[in-house]
């Protein structure tokens, strides 16, 4: 069986004119940058990486070694990359322009360098998620705010997955599309061209423990999935939570599902839990791109306008007719207030 590798569908996507060269060498960089990810995290205790690094990050969370070394090996594969204008990361605090000496290029890079890494000492799949912009015109040096473009300007979204393979999804807003790496070439393999969410599902992925501080249209939605084939739902549920987001996407994107991390009252300033730039906008385009559906309870993710480079947002993502359905409970009950 001839195999496609992420070098040649990038080139056929180039060549179909639904990307430019340098966005196809800015995702090239950016999936070999993901490869010595995966090296990093596959050396577990023996790299002497796990752990935390005994920084916080803006968010006020403790940083793993890995995070810190995976938002390393990020900025320094992009340095010389030359498609670059700045990156944005949820372990930095502001935006980085790229430094005068190395090339620039008219992409902004946003990246969760290793999202769920709390779940790295424990052994469970942790990943990257990426999400690439447009540089605004006319701006030679980029700040905070010109990151700040809905999900909707995405040309570019993915994230590797770090589990007992190491895949690679991405979208250029013509499908999504996943890769397996193969470790003995060190290259990254079409393994499923146009990946489809099924419209229904009987599966959610929420962290059931915070369930006494949601919002009565939450709680509404959730006792109804509970009640199964007895209650208004008419048919049965199952729950998966992982409680790290590229691994429980994956299976939605596999599967089918709804993944919610919704508003909660344990902290009423934030809105979620979830980053609207680099983990709810890159994983709602790549959702949709798959047939799928992704609100923060009332509005389509990608449509949001955003106010901060770290803003936090409800998620409600996965098989489209349930998260309508999510959604529509937190919507009737606006209506009726
Ligand atoms: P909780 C990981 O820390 C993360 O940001 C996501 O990957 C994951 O979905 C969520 O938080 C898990 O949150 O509150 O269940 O630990």
């Amino acid at each position: 069986m001839s195999r496609t590798s992420l070098t040649r569908f990038l080139v056929e996507e180039q060549q179909a004119g639904r990307i430019t060269a340098d966005l196809r060498q800015l995702i090239a960089i950016v999936a070999r940058a993901c490869t010595s990810i995966s090296i990093a995290v596959g050396k577990g205790a023996l790299g002497g990486v796990l752990g935390d690094a005994g920084t916080g990050n803006v968010q006020g969370e403790a940083q793993k070694k890995l995070d810190v070394i995976s938002n390393d090996i990020l900025l320094e594969a992009n340095a010389w990359g030359g498609h670059l204008a700045a990156c944005a990361s949820e372990e930095m605090d502001h935006s980085t322009p790229m430094p005068a000496e190395y090339p620039h290029g008219d992409f902004l890079l946003l990246f969760d360098p290793l999202d769920g890494s709390s779940n790295i000492d424990v052994n469970v799949s942790v990943g990257t998620i990426f999400s690439v912009l447009r540089k605004p015109a006319g701006v030679d040096v980029p700040g905070d705010g010109d990151f700040l473009q809905p999900g909707t300007a995405q040309v570019a979204a993915g994230y590797t997955i770090y589990g007992p393979s190491t895949m690679l999804i991405l979208t250029v807003g013509h499908g999504t599309h996943a890769f397996t790496l193969d470790r003995e070439t060190g290259e990254f393999v079409l393994s499923q061209r146009g990946m489809r969410i099924p419209e229904d599902t009987r599966e959610f992925a929420i962290n059931m423990s915070n369930q006494r501080h949601w919002e009565p249209a939450m709680q509404a939605y959730v006792t109804d999935l509970l009640a199964g084939k007895t209650g208004p739902r008419g048919k049965d549920f199952n729950m998966r939570w992982i409680a790290s987001m590229v691994a429980d996407v994956h299976r939605i994107l596999t599967r089918g599902g709804i993944f919610i991390y919704p508003w909660d009252k344990k902290d009423p300033s934030k809105p979620g839990k979830l980053r609207l730039m680099y983990e709810a906008n890159p994983m709602g385009l790549l959702v949709e791109q798959a047939g799928g559906a992704a609100t923060n309870g009332r509005e389509r993710i990608l449509e949001i306008e955003p106010t901060g480079l770290h803003q936090r947002v409800p998620v409600f993502l996965g098989s489209k007719n349930e998260v309508a359905e999510a959604t529509r409970y937190h919507r009737n009950a606006d209506q009726a207030e």
